[in-house]
């Protein structure tokens, strides 16, 4: 599908609201409409936070997530789905129902673990996306917590990033990138394809924000939306991303991507 003549393609982001619209699919509807990609949503769940921690889950029934899926895709020409929070199995599971009916590609970002640390999932969540989704998956984008509670070793370094991103792709996932920004000192981030492992490299961007998962995947859901390579979606994503960082940095306290507290 061009995004250039005639209708864009859409990706339908499914996942939780976030009040502070930093994250969650407030953040991939900015994302995916920035980057010349039509966006239509399922909300999972209402993450109640307030920009410095979660408050509260409140995940919606799972029968609702799939009827808001079946109405997006009936309304607009879905073109890809994305999965952020998820919250429950039992919505893992709905959400996996209507993506193997619908036989759409699938960008997984397994939201288990915030960048604050806050858990966002249980290990039930984690069996559940390894088992149901992760096999659906053209592309896998876990940080180091939802790798390691996917693979259940741990990952905290490069080479544990390796072996968890070519467990994920034996899992059935078509490729992985694991997110190296939590590391310690350096940050790179792995991507396996299932025929070779890339590291992409940068220097850190010191700071301290939410909602860079969402975006990260939802980035990489439009470069795949619009017909981009895997590797070009990856690097497009990763820019993407960093602008937001560096943009953040200017931003007051409390703002979309949320400035360094200091
Ligand atoms: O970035 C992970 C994430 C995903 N989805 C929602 C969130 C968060 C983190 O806070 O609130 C709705």
């Amino acid at each position: 599908v061009s995004a250039r003549r005639g209708s864009p393609p859409f990706v339908l982001a499914v996942g939780g609201s976030d009040p502070t619209a930093g994250a969650g699919v407030e953040a991939d509807v900015r994302t995916l409409e920035s980057l010349g990609v039509g966006s239509a949503v399922a909300i999972t769940a209402i993450a109640v936070q307030d920009g410095v921690r979660v408050r509260s889950v409140r995940a919606l029934a799972p029968k609702l997530v799939a009827e808001q899926m079946e109405a997006a895709f009936d309304a607009v020409p879905v073109a890809m789905v994305k999965c952020g929070m998820l919250a429950r199995p039992a919505i893992v599971a709905a959400v996996a129902q209507v993506v193997g009916e619908r036989g759409v590609p699938l960008v997984l970002d397994p939201v288990l673990r915030a960048s604050g640390g806050e858990a966002l999932g249980s290990p039930a969540l984690a069996r559940a996306l390894a088992e149901r989704l992760v096999p659906l998956a053209r592309v896998v984008t876990p940080n180091l917590a939802e790798a390691s509670a996917i693979v259940s070793f741990p990952v905290d370094d490069v080479a544990s990033m390796e072996n968890a991103a070519r467990a994920i792709v034996g899992l059935g996932a078509r490729a992985a990138v694991v997110k190296g920004g939590h590391l310690a000192g350096t940050c790179v981030d792995v991507l396996a394809d299932g025929r070779r492992i890339t590291r992409f490299s940068a220097r850190r961007i010191e700071g301290d924000m939410h909602g860079t998962g969402c975006a990260f995947a939802a980035a990489l859901a439009a470069g795949l939306a619009r017909g981009l390579p895997l590797h070009r979606s990856v690097e497009m994503a990763r820019d993407h991303v960093r602008t937001l960082l560096r943009q953040a940095l200017r931003m007051p306290r409390g703002a979309r991507l949320r400035a360094p507290r200091r």
